[in-house]
C-alpha cells in the first residue's frame, strides 16, 4: 500500500472532524476580542525564521485553531512527503516524476538521486555555464552577427517559461545592469512582439527561447517571428541565428532544428515544473540582468528556507503555518480568494507570478488517486501592489460581503530611499491590517458626530484575517526566500487537499482545440465545422470578419 492510500480521506481525518466543530464554535468570535482577551497575541502569533518575519496574529485563530491544524498537517502525513519530495521520489504521480525544485538551489556537494543519478553536479553544470554565458554578454566578449555588443535581450516563453523571468526581472531591477534593455514577449497576440521589438536593433538583440517543450504553440510562434525580424534586420544571412539565439530547454532536438546551435542551449530536467522553474537556467534573463553573484545570492535565499520548511516543527515553519492557515481560511472561513499586497514597487509582478504557482498548482478537482474531492482545493490569488489597491478595490475587502484574507508584503528599507516615502508607505501597510481586523463600531461612527442615515455606511465590521510578511529590504536572496515561501506553502496546502500540486492537466484541453480550430480559420475554403452551434457560429463570424478591409 502506497504512503498516500493509508491516509484517510481529508473529511475522514479526525484533525479536520475537530476543526469542522471548533470552526462552530468560532464563528462569533472576533478579532478585537481575541487581541483584547491576549495581550500578548500581537507578540506571540508571530514567527521569524531566515529574515522573513511574519505576523499572523490577524487570523481568525486561537491556538486551538493552531494546535488542530498541525495536527491536521501529522495526520496527512506532511513530514513524510516533505522528506519524499527532498529526496527525489516520484510524487507528481501523474505524470510519474520527481518534484526536485528544491535541487536547483542544492548546495555543490549536495546528494540527490533521480533513478538513482545524482542531479546536483548537472544543476551547477548548468549554473556554470549561464554564468559563463552572462558575463561574456554583459562584458560585451559576446558579439551579434555584424559585430556589435549586445544591448538587448528579449526573453521568449510562456507561463512558467515567462512568469518567473518577468516577475525576477522586475522584482530586481535595482540590481540589474542598466545598459541593458530587458523585454519579454509570452502572447501569441503579435502586438506583444511588435511592440518589444519596435525600437530595437536587430544587429544588438539576442533572444532567449525559453521552452521546456521547445513545442508550446505560443512560443514557438514568437520564435519563428522572431527568426523572420532578426533575418530580416541583418541581410537575410541564416549564420546569423546562432549569434543572436540561445534556448532554454530539455529539448535538443528541436533546439537544434530550430537553428539554434545545441552548444548555445541551457538544459533542464523533467523533474523542474515550469512553474517552479524560475530558478533553473528559465532564468537566464534573470541572470544576464543582476549577474552570476547576485544570482547565486538569490539561490541562498531560496536554500535558506527549504532548509528551514525540512527542518522546522511545523509550529514553527513559516512556509507550512502559511499553508495551513490558508486551508483553514479557504475550507473552514469559506474565503474563496487570497488578496497579495506588496507594498513594495519592485514587486508589482509578484502577484501575477503568485497566480499560476498557487492556481496551476493547486486547482485540482481529484485527489491523488482520481476521486472527486469533497471540499474546496485552491483558493484564487490576485492583487496589486499597494498602495494603489487602497483606492480601488479595498472598499470591497474592507466593506464589501465577501471573505478576503489578505497577505501584506513590505520591507524596513526602501532600496533608493526618497524623503518620507517609505515611511509613509509602510504606515499604509499597517493602517490596512489593523482597520481589517479591527473595523469601526457603530458606537465609534456615533461618537465622530455621523448623521444617523450615514452610520451604517460608515462601520467597518473587521475581523477580517491578514498575514504581515516583513523582511529588512528587497534583496536577491530575498527574493528567493519569499518564492521558496509561497512555493512551499503551496505545496503544504496540496498535502492536506491529497492532490497531485504538480501536474497541469487542466491547460491541455484548450490547448489541443486551438490547434484544431487554426486551420478552420485560414483555409481558404469554407471548412465543414464540426462544433456547437456557438462555437461554429463564432468561427464563421471571424472568417467574415478578416476578409473586410
Ligand atoms: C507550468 C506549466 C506551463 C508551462 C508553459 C510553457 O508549470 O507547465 O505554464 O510552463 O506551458 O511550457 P514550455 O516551457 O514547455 O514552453
Amino acid at each position: 500500500m502506497s504512503a498516500t492510500t493509508r491516509i484517510k480521506s481529508l473529511i475522514e481525518r479526525p484533525a479536520w472532524k475537530a476543526l469542522a466543530a471548533h470552526h462552530q464554535r468560532l464563528q462569533k468570535l472576533h478579532l478585537r476580542k481575541l487581541f483584547a482577551d491576549d495581550p500578548t497575541r500581537g507578540e506571540r502569533l508571530a514567527v521569524e525564521a531566515a529574515g522573513l518575519y511574519l505576523d499572523y496574529s490577524k487570523n481568525r485563530i486561537t491556538d486551538r485553531t493552531l494546535k488542530l491544524l498541525v495536527q491536521l498537517a501529522e495526520e496527512s502525513d506532511l513530514s513524510g512527503r516533505i522528506a519524499a519530495m527532498f529526496s527525489g521520489d516520484k510524487i507528481n504521480t501523474t505524470e510519474n516524476r520527481a518534484v526536485l525544485h528544491v535541487a536547483l538551489r542544492a548546495p555543490i556537494g549536495a546528494t540527490i538521486l533521480v533513478d538513482g543519478k545524482n542531479v546536483v553536479p548537472e544543476v551547477h553544470a548548468v549554473l556554470a555555464k549561464m554564468a559563463s554565458f552572462s558575463d561574456r554578454v554583459r562584458s560585451g566578449a559576446w558579439k551579434g552577427h555584424t559585430g556589435k555588443r549586445i544591448k538587448n535581450v528579449i526573453n521568449i516563453g510562456i507561463g512558467g517559461s515567462d512568469l518567473g523571468p518577468v516577475m525576477a526581472y522586475e522584482a530586481l531591477k535595482h540590481y540589474s545592469e542598466r545598459s541593458l534593455t530587458f523585454r519579454f514577449v509570452s502572447n501569441v497576440d503579435g502586438i506583444d512582439f511588435v511592440e518589444a521589438t519596435r525600437d530595437l536593433e536587430p544587429a544588438e538583440t539576442l533572444f532567449i527561447i525559453s521552452s521546456k517543450t521547445f513545442t508550446t504553440l505560443e512560443t514557438m510562434t514568437n520564435a519563428q517571428s522572431a527568426r523572420d525580424w532578426l533575418l530580416h534586420g541583418l541581410g537575410r544571412d541564416r549564420k546569423a541565428v546562432a549569434r543572436h539565439f540561445v534556448a532554454v530547454s530539455t529539448n535538443a532536438e528541436k533546439v537544434s532544428a530550430f537553428g539554434i546551435d545545441t552548444a548555445n542551449m541551457f538544459g533542464f530536467w523533467d523533474w523542474v515544473g515550469g512553474r517552479y522553474s524560475m530558478d533553473s537556467a528559465i532564468g537566464l534573463s534573470t541572470m544576464l540582468a543582476i549577474g552570476p553573484d547576485n544570482f547565486y545570492a538569490m539561490l541562498k535565499g531560496f536554500r535558506e528556507i527549504d532548509e528551514h520548511f525540512r527542518n522546522t516543527s511545523f509550529e514553527r515553519n513559516l512556509p507550512v503555518l502559511m499553508g495551513l492557515l490558508a486551508v483553514w481560511n479557504n475550507d473552514f472561513l469559506g474565503a474563496p480568494t487570497v488578496a497579495v499586497l506588496p507594498y513594495e514597487q519592485y514587486l508589482k509582478r509578484f502577484p501575477a507570478y503568485l497566480q499560476q504557482l498557487t492556481m496551476e498548482s493547486n486547482g485540482k478537482h481529484v485527489t491523488l488517486a482520481g476521486k472527486k474531492v469533497e471540499y474546496q482545493t485552491g483558493p484564487i490569488y490576485w492583487g496589486e501592489p499597494g498602495t494603489n489597491g487602497q483606492h480601488s478595490f479595498y472598499q470591497l475587502i474592507h466593506q464589501g460581503t465577501r471573505l478576503i484574507p489578505c497577505d501584506f508584503i513590505a520591507f524596513g528599507h526602501a532600496l533608493t530611499p526618497l524623503g518620507r516615502h517609505h515611511d509613509i508607505l509602510l504606515a499604509n501597510v499597517f493602517a490596512q491590517a489593523e482597520a481589517l481586523a479591527f473595523g469601526k463600531t457603530p458606537e465609534e461612527v456615533i461618537a465622530e458626530g455621523t448623521p444617523a442615515a450615514l452610520v451604517p455606511h460608515r462601520v467597518f465590521e473587521g475581523n477580517r484575517p491578514s498575514n504581515v510578511i516583513l523582511a529588512d529590504r528587497l534583496t536577491p536572496e530575498v527574493l528567493g526566500k519569499l518564492v521558496a515561501l509561497y512555493e512551499h506553502s503551496v505545496f503544504t496546502q496540496g498535502i492536506i487537499w491529497n492532490i497531485d500540486s504538480f501536474d497541469q492537466w487542466g491547460v491541455e484541453l484548450g490547448k489541443v482545440l486551438a490547434q484544431r480550430i487554426v486551420p478552420e480559420l485560414e483555409s481558404k475554403a469554407a471548412p465543414k465545422l464540426k462544433h456547437d452551434t456557438s462555437t461554429n457560429t463564432l468561427i464563421r463570424h471571424y472568417r467574415t470578419l478578416r476578409q473586410t478591409k
